[in-house]
Order: C-alpha cells, then structure tokens, then sequence
C-alpha cells in the first residue's frame, strides 16, 4: 500500500488529476495508503490561501462557492473546491443541488471541485477536510474554497482547517440569533448577508453589525466585515472578495499563516497518537476477559465503571487509582 501511495503522490504532483481525485477518495474514506500520500505531499504544502464557507442549509453557500470560485478563475487563480456534504451514512456521495449548481463551472485545468462525504468519525471531519486541502494545496491550486454546513461541532472544527470563514445567512427573521447560539459568531471573520435581492437584508447587516461590535474583541484584534450579497445575481461579489482579501492581509501582516500551520499540525499528531494509543490498548489480549468480570462486578453492585476504568489502565496501583 506504501508504494501506491508514493506512485500517487507523484502523479498528482505532475498534475494529474485522476490521482488527485483518487487521493482525496483515500483521504475520505480513511483508507491504509492515506497517510503515505499526505507524509509525501506535506512538503508541498502551505501555498495555498483557504477559505471556509458554512452557515445553514439552504442560506445559498454552494450558489456563493459556486460565484467566489469563477471570480477567483476568472482572475487567473488555479482554484479548488471542496463541497463537505451532510449526507447520512447512507447516502454516500453529493446532494444534487451541489452538483448542479457547480456545474455551472466551467470544466478547466485550473478548477477543480471535488464533494466529500461527512460520514466516518465526526472528530475526524476537520482533519479529512484539511487533508483533502493539502492534497488539493500540493496539486498547485492557489485557492481553495470549502463549503461546510454550519450546524454541528464538527463542522465548527472545520473552521480549523481553514484561513478565513465566510458565514452566509439570509434575511430571515432571528437568523442572527440562530447563528450565534450555533456558535458560528465565533467563527466567522467575514459575514455575508446572502439573498439580499430579498427583503431585510439591511436589518440583518445593521444587527450582526451591533453584535459583533458588542462581543470583546478577538485575540488577533480582527472586526469581522459584514457585507450584503446576492449570489443569485452576483451583486456586491467584488466587496465580499475585498472583505476576505482584507483578513488574509491582515493574516499574512500578523504573520499567522505559518502558526496556523503549526498549530495544525501539532493537533494532528495529537490526534494521531491518542487514536493509536487506544487502540492499542483495546487489542491487548487480556482486556475483553478483564472488561467482562469488571461488567460482571459493575452489575454485582460491588464496583463502578470509575473503578474498573482506573483498574483496567492501571492495573498495578488497584487501590490508589480508585475514587
Ligand atoms: N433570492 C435568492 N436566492 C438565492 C440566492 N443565493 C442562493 N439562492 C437560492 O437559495 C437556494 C439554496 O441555495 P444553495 O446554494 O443550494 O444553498 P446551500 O444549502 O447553503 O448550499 C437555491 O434555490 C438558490 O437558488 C440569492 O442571492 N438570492
Ligand atoms: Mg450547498
């Protein structure tokens, strides 16, 4: 499998397509070669300038992704698009409406759009996430956008893999306030106000405006920009691309892209070390036996799952280690 994982890294750094697509299939899926692709493609990563677009289903981001991508192409960008879709285990692969509305792209060597499942470990969404960037990142793309649904943790940490998050909401009453108990006003260093070909637009924008101005300032000293746009139509494009072009300035003046980096991968090998601790500890041979009497004890009412815990990682200070 390491070989393979090699022979792709290196097609995809020749710029073939196909392997890239097969790479992010590898990342998605969390299969054996994964790890071997990205350990060769690190290296090349870190150029590529990445940017987040969540808020609720149906506030227009994959119409938005859709325009920000063109404008970015259009300017001569080589840009990439990840989709990470809310489908259900069960419905492997895209909703339509994504594929319909990025189709509208133009099919060029310079876009690449890829959908991407949000099954397997919902912990494990962000890295899937940032590793399909960095494969995306090693490929030469310049800017990667990457559409998540803004409803759950874990679409929240995806926030971590990326440079700046746009949130889109819509004119609909209370929207504001949806969006600051799912915790996306902490996230968001641009807010786009979508929809605004509808009515409310101004309200909205006056709102989050009082909002943000309200809430303490951010560690880095950002403000989040507000901005109004249509994506249906296109209107106030150019100010939205203004605003995310302003916190990527004020990213690079702070000199944080490379500790965003850092910061990265330090939660990566994190990540990776706990995930392999335990599971080498739940294949030690002498833990179901042990995991069975301490069952058998808990239902005896003579211990606690506290205990057992204590005793099954400790096994040497039994008395100590119980509360
Ligand atoms: N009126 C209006 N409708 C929009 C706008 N942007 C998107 N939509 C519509 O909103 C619906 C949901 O859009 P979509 O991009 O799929 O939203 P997503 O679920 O956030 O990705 C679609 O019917 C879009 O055509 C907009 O600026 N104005
Ligand atoms: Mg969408």
């Amino acid at each position: 499998m390491r070989s393979n994982g090699r022979d792709l890294a290196r097609k995809l750094l020749e710029g073939d397509r196909i392997s890239l697509a097969r790479a992010i299939s590898w990342v998605e899926n969390e299969s054996d070669g994964a790890e071997a692709i990205l350990d060769a493609l690190y290296p090349r990563t870190g150029a590529a300038y990445r940017v987040g677009v969540t808020g609720p289903p149906g506030a227009g981001k994959s119409t938005l992704v859709g325009r920000l991508a063109r404008s970015y192409w259009e300017a001569g960008m080589r840009v990439g698009v990840v989709a990470v879709d809310p489908s259900s285990p069960f419905t492997h692969g895209a909703l339509l409406g994504d594929r319909i509305r990025f189709q509208d792209l133009p099919n060029d060597p310079r876009l690449f759009v890829r959908s991407m499942a949000s099954r397997g470990s919902p912990g494990g969404l962000a890295f899937r996430t940032g590793e399909a960037c960095d494969l995306l990142d090693a490929f030469g793309m310049e800017i990667i956008l990457v559409e998540t649904v803004g409803v759950g943790q874990s679409e929240l940490d995806v926030a971590r893999a990326v440079h700046t998050t746009v949130v889109v909401l819509v004119p609909e009453s209370g929207d504001e306030v949806q969006a600051m108990k799912a915790g996306l006003m902490e996230i968001g260093h641009v807010f786009a106000v979508n929809k605004a070909d509808r009515e409310g637009a101004a309200r909205i924008t006056r709102n989050l405006k009082d909002m943000l101005r309200l809430r303490p300032p951010a560690r880095d000293s950002w403000v989040p920009l507000v901005q109004p746009v249509s994506a249906l139509r296109g209107d106030h494009l150019d100010e939205l691309l203004d605003a995310i072009g302003k916190h990527r300035l004020h990213l690079e003046e702070a000199g944080a892209l490379g500790r965003l980096k850092r910061e990265r991968a330090a939660q990566r090998i994190r990540e990776i070390v706990e995930s392999e601790l335990a599971a080498t500890f739940w294949k030690r041979e002498e833990v179901p036996a042990r995991m069975k009497d301490a069952l058998a004890r808990i239902e005896e009412g003579r211990s606690s799952p506290y205990r057992e815990a204590a005793d099954l990682l400790h096994p040497a200070g039994k008395e100590k280690k119980t509360r």
